[in-house]
């Protein structure tokens, strides 16, 4: 139980290593939304928002985000008691529409908060099960099909455990070639369109067929479920989605209608862990297994990440690179690692296992506000 008396949300700056470009725009320096929950006994919760700077991955901002959580969120859950996170996931379902990248950054922060106040671990409390998650790592669209097949070939080196390779029409088969033909025959590589295609382009997709590819991931639009159905009966390559799940009952609505074989979890994008939690059990009741996807996270939305894909149907290796592969330095310590391939879940250590840097938070903050019980 928790009575949610302050919400802190900032804005901190931090610049990816490499730009990253996906079929639906590029990103680079990163406008990140944290925020920072303190109930009535004073213990805190963090969570991050995965809303780009841009609606292109889907309809958020971290613009929207911020006036969604100032308008509509801080007034439903500042100075109310919730028994649990669950709780105020429904509460906020209830009260408004859509918003779920804002809902979940606060109702996120409420479990690693809960969490806390516990004294256990934030995978722990998600009934997380595995002690290590196997990495992979997302390439985004490079100049050259030769730079896609340097890249592939480092990843592997460097020990990653699945390699996705962004793609777009025109930046599609010769590049899936060179990734092929780069990683070896056997290795585990998949695409993902980002929504890039329509259904008429189902020949160019079924060029892709031969590469032995583990899925492709969303390459229709977010609202294109039954198109991505007949895409499937098309395809040999099993189709995962991403943006298309956008809650609970769009993952029982996918299996249903043959939309896709696998299930990209994102919980940011769901509206929060709840959400990620039934998306979780409904895939695996319909033996559909689930990986855990990224939003080019800070070392905050990747603790909860790490903690979400420890869960038993997460079988597949998520987009939960080490911090060392976004940033210069994260703002978590220790900061997020990897060895053989593997990130350790820190299983014995309370909330997300690891310190937020506040000195460096600070520096990187460039506006906030703070929501408060009065
Ligand atoms: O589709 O998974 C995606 C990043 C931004 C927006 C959408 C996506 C991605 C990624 C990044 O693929 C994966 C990562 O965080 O490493
Ligand atoms: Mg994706």
């Amino acid at each position: 139980m928790f009575r949610l008396d302050r919400i802190v949300v900032r804005e901190i700056r931090m610049d990816l290593k490499e730009t990253f470009r996906i079929s639906s725009g590029v990103s680079q320096a990163r406008r990140i939304a944290l925020v920072e929950v303190v109930d009535a006994d004073g213990a805190v919760g963090w969570g991050e928002c995965v809303a780009g700077e841009r609606p292109n991955y889907s309809p958020e901002t971290i613009d929207t985000a911020w006036l969604a959580l100032r308008e509509w969120i801080a007034p439903v859950v500042v100075g109310r008691t919730f028994e649990n996170p669950q709780a105020l996931a429904r509460a906020l379902d209830d009260a408004f529409r859509g918003h779920r990248m804002a809902k979940a950054c606060v109702e996120m922060a409420s479990w690693d908060l809960a969490a806390m106040k516990l004294g256990v671990s934030l995978a722990g409390s998600l009934g997380g099960a595995r002690q290590q998650i196997a990495t992979g790592i997302s390439l985004g669209i490079q100049e050259r099909p030769s730079d896609l097949a340097d890249r592939v070939g480092t990843a592997l080196a460097a020990g990653y455990r699945r390699i996705k390779v962004k793609i777009a029409p025109g930046a599609d088969e010769p590049y899936i070639r060179a990734a092929r033909e780069a990683a070896g025959p056997d290795a585990p590589i998949m695409a993902d369109a980002n929504g890039g295609y329509r259904l008429e382009d189902a020949e160019r997709l079924q060029t892709l067929d031969p590469y032995n590819l583990m899925m492709i991931e969303q390459p229709l639009g977010t609202d294109d479920l039954l198109r991505h159905a007949e895409l499937q009966r098309q395809l040999r390559t099993p189709l995962c989605l991403d943006e298309s799940i956008t809650s609970p009952d769009r993952a029982a609505d996918m299996i249903h209608l043959g939309s896709g074989r696998i299930i990209n979890i994102k919980a940011g994008r769901v509206g929060g862990l709840t959400a990620a939690l039934a998306i979780h059990d409904i895939a695996a009741a319909h033996a559909i297994p689930v990986w855990c996807g990224g939003m080019l996270e800070s070392g905050i939305g990747r603790a909860h990440n790490v903690a979400l894909a420890s869960l038993p149907n997460f079988t597949i290796p998520g987009d939960v690179s080490p911090s060392s592969r976004y940033w210069h330095e994260d703002i978590v310590a220790p900061e997020w690692t990897m060895a053989d391939g593997l990130i350790t879940v820190p299983f014995d250590r309370p909330g997300l296992g690891v310190e937020v840097n506040r000195d460096r938070l600070e520096h990187l903050t460039v506006h906030q506000e703070v929501f408060e019980n009065r």
